[in-house]
């Protein structure tokens, strides 16, 4: 299923036209087909950049010239998948790119799928799992807070710690392993309080990684923020200026929005994914009630409700239950008539936009304090977590068994910790796992 044998090819950068755009080939005929698809001929000198013109043979077999490039060869094993690995820098163009692309698959090389240049990366050993979820993570990334801690796990932050807990327990079961195959010779090669203090310590290195990961998994997720209100009041207006763009369509008609519209925004530093939602009010429009239907299901899952009210008008709010923030709008208007604990804001001036802005984080956010979160990732979570019940087990084992018989439920456990660790690292791993984890790529990553 996951074959690293044949030559890839994708288009590394995004789709659109720019000032560079890069593909990338990788596998064994990476040189061999650069070589056939460039002027210059080759042998490309390792990582060096060299000017060339790419071209593509026409049905008569002769030569015609695509666009001028800089080629860099990076040869296995010091480059990003530890094969072959050759990178064409041209000009952005959609079509030269994919005419290139079409002609190094006419010249041997396969397209990639999604995610396959990481995927050969941790297969041949370049990367571990944490690191290649690191690479999605933060090309994904909509803060910077979000961005750091993604790094902060590609640079093996997260593998360092993982390894240094493995090796530790490795140690110990080896001496456990040694004290259950000689017991003849009554020698514990762990004393029971060393034992118990190896525990202990490990235990609490767990502990201190995983303590970071409620505030690792907000940065990296982020929060839900819901926009709810009755019709007109300028909800979709609101959504818009907290983009920044033109995203949802506003207009004076009532119950113009009836599907959800997300966008994923930095407020303040934290990832927020802002949904503008329908009107909530009566109607006969099938369409429009589905859309009513959908904004009490966005509420519900919401970690915010923004509920807007229209400041000109005496119409009433709709009754949400969830946690709400009240929000006034359009306090431009000579009629506009603010209340306390309702934030006054104008979607048309930015007007209180900052202080919504704040208020939201407030409400959602981040505690400062905390340095770059170690764990942001609920599938590392839940591994840490099922390492340290079968250490705590370990623990209570040797507390209630005594002798060589404590030693081997002791060991039982440990082994069951390490599979946990090396579940996370990727060392233990299944072809299911994997196309989870590079389902989220896309193609070129
Ligand atoms: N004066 C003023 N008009 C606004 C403001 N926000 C929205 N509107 C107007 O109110 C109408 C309804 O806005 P819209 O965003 O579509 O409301 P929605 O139905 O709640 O999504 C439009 O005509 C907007 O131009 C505001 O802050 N000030
Ligand atoms: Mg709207």
């Amino acid at each position: 299923m996951f074959s690293t044998e044949d030559t890839i090819v994708a288009i590394a950068t995004p789709p659109g036209r720019g000032g560079l755009g890069v593909i990338r080939i990788s596998g064994p005929l990476a040189a061999g087909i650069v070589s056939r698809l460039t002027s210059h001929g080759g042998p490309y000198t390792p990582r060096y950049a060299t000017l060339t013109v790419v071209h593509r043979a026409d049905a008569t077999g002769s030569l015609v010239p695509i666009d001028q490039a800089i080629a860099t060869f990076f040869p296995a094993p010091h480059s990003y998948t530890g094969e072959h690995v050759v990178e064409l820098s041209t000009h952005g163009s959609p079509v030269v790119l994919h005419t290139i692309v079409q002609a190094a698959v006419d010249a041997g090389a396969r397209l990639a799928r999604p995610g396959e240049f990481t995927l050969r990366a941790f297969l041949n050993g370049r990367i571990d799992l944490p690191q290649a979820e690191a690479v999605i993570d933060l090309i994904d990334a909509v803060t910077p807070r979000q961005a750091a801690a993604a790094f902060d796990q590609l640079q093996g932050t997260l593998t360092r710690m993982i390894g240094e807990i493995d090796s530790e327990l490795f140690d110990l079961m080896a001496r456990l392993e040694a004290s259950v195959d000689f017991p003849e010779e009554g020698y514990h090669f762990v004393e029971p309080g060393a034992l118990q203090a190896a525990l202990t310590r490990i235990a609490a290195r767990l502990e201190s990684l995983r303590a970071t990961g409620r505030q690792g998994r907000l940065i990296r997720e982020g929060r839900v923020v819901a926009i709810v209100g009755g019709p007109n009041v300028g909800k979709s207006s609101l959504f818009n200026a907290l983009v920044g763009t033109s995203r949802a369509i506003v207009t004076a008609v009532p119950g113009t929005t009836r599907d959800l519209v997300t966008e994923t925004v930095d407020i303040d530093g934290l990832r927020v994914t802002l949904v503008d939602t329908a009107g909530v009010r009566d109607t006969v429009d099938v369409v429009e009630a589905e859309g009513v239907v959908r904004s009490y299901g966005a509420a519900r899952i919401a970690d915010l409700i923004i509920l807007v009210r229209d400041g000109t008008s005496s119409d009433g709010v709709p009754q949400i239950s969830g946690p709400v923030l009240q929000v006034g709008n359009k306090s431009d208007c000579p009629g506009f008539v603010g209340q306390p604990d309702v934030l006054a804001v104008s979607a048309l001036t930015g007007s209180g936009l900052d202080e919504l802005r704040s208020a939201i984080a407030r409400r959602v956010g981040l505690v400062d304090s905390v340095e770059c979160p170690h764990i942001t990732n609920i599938r590392h979570l839940e591994l840490l977590d099922g390492a340290l019940t079968a250490i705590q087990s370990a623990d209570r084992a040797l507390a209630t068994a005594g002798g060589a018989m404590s030693e081997e439920f002791v060991l039982a456990d440990l082994q069951q910790a390490r599979a946990a660790l090396e579940e996370i690292t990727g060392r233990r791993t299944t072809d299911d796992l994997l196309q989870h984890v590079f389902d989220r790529f896309c193609i070129g990553k």
